[in-house]
């Protein structure tokens, strides 16, 4: 199964959802430019169920009263991805219009070191692990440190991925001191010359406060270590989890400045639709989904695609 056939197996009750609305309001459409709002409920209704929100919605709803004439699936596609798009390039996409080359999101690290974060469970290690793969096939030096020394065993984790890909993997100790492992990363990624440093750190300590302190602490010994790093926090998210894991992001967002949103488990998930609220809440960009626990399930988001997936629409082979 390709990555996409996956994500729309994964996907299959939102695009349902979607798909049965786009189906009636094609046959509606007039009933929609005619002022008979029916329809127009429905299609809210199928929006806010996919987890879209309200916000977003609305101005879906917008935009696809103001596309009169044109097919209305087409724009409901289209109003959908431009959702997917932070503020300012959704203007650009207003404009310009889509295409691969804009829709595909920047993945290149404006860096050297990319902070990992996120919440227990959410696939931190795993990601950072598709990471480093993805990387290297396309040329670059990867090496990772194992900055979660609360969770036993995810050292060991980290290291029997670095082992597989060939990754070399700073390790600290089971219960030390994550910010000493992220510092020997940052030091040892810098003497090397290696292109990137990815930090996986805990997602759980004894609470709250505990963990947002920790990760800053991390953050500035990293910068310690090599000036002006991390320049990239990626906070990983599960789809799974929907409005919850938004509002943990929120939190995350607030005491470690996300630069980038990994969004794993979309191969199983029904609310696909969560990701425009984390692109419009959050104001930075997704720059990969995952659609599997293999290091090739890794794909650099592009909205314009995604938002076909979701509606079954030209699906490329392979
Ligand atoms: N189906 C699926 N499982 C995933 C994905 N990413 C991670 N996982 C699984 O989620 C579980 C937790 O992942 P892990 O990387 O240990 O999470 P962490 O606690 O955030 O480091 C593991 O069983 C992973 O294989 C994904 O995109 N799809
Ligand atoms: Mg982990």
């Amino acid at each position: 199964m390709s990555w996409l056939e996956r994500l729309r197996d994964g996907l299959g009750k939102t695009r349902q959802q979607l798909n049965n609305t786009a189906g009636s309001l094609g046959q509606d459409v007039r009933d929609v430019f005619t002022n008979r709002l029916d329809s127009i409920e429905d299609l809210e209704y199928a929006l806010i169920a996919a987890d879209v929100g309200r916000a977003a919605t609305e101005e879906i709803i917008e935009d696809i009263k103001k596309s009169e004439g044109g097919n209305l699936q087409d724009a409901l596609m289209r109003a959908l991805t431009l959702q997917l798009e932070p503020d300012a390039r959704r203007a650009q996409f207003r404009e310009l219009g889509f295409s691969p080359d804009v829709s595909r999101s920047k993945v290149d690290p404006k860096g050297h070191v990319v902070m990992v974060i996120g919440v227990n469970g959410v696939g931190k290690t795993t990601t950072i692990a598709k990471l480093g793969q993805y990387y290297m096939q396309r040329g670059k030096s990867v090496m990772f440190a194992a900055g979660d020394t609360f969770r036993a065993a995810a050292g060991t984790q980290l290291g029997v991925w670095g082992e597989r890909l060939g990754v070399p993997v700073i390790q600290g100790t089971d219960g030390g001191d994550p910010a000493a492992v992220a510092f020997d990363g940052a030091s040892a990624r810098k003497s090397r010359g290696t292109d990137l440093l990815f930090v996986d750190t805990a997602g759980r300590l004894h609470n709250k406060h505990n963990l947002m302190e920790e990760l800053k602490k991390v953050r500035r010994v990293i910068d310690k270590a090599d000036a002006g790093e991390p320049a990239e926090v990626w906070l990983v998210l599960d789809a799974v989890t929907g409005q919850n894991g938004l509002q943990q992001a929120k939190k995350f967002h607030e005491s470690t400045p996300l630069t980038g949103v990994v969004v794993t488990k979309l191969d199983g998930t029904a609310k696909g639709g969560i990701l425009v609220p984390i692109v419009r809440e959050l104001g930075v960009p997704i720059k990969f989904i995952g659609v599997g626990e293999q290091p090739a399930d890794l794909q650099p988001f592009d909205s314009h695609e995604f938002v076909r997936a979701l509606f079954d629409v030209d699906i490329p082979k392979g």
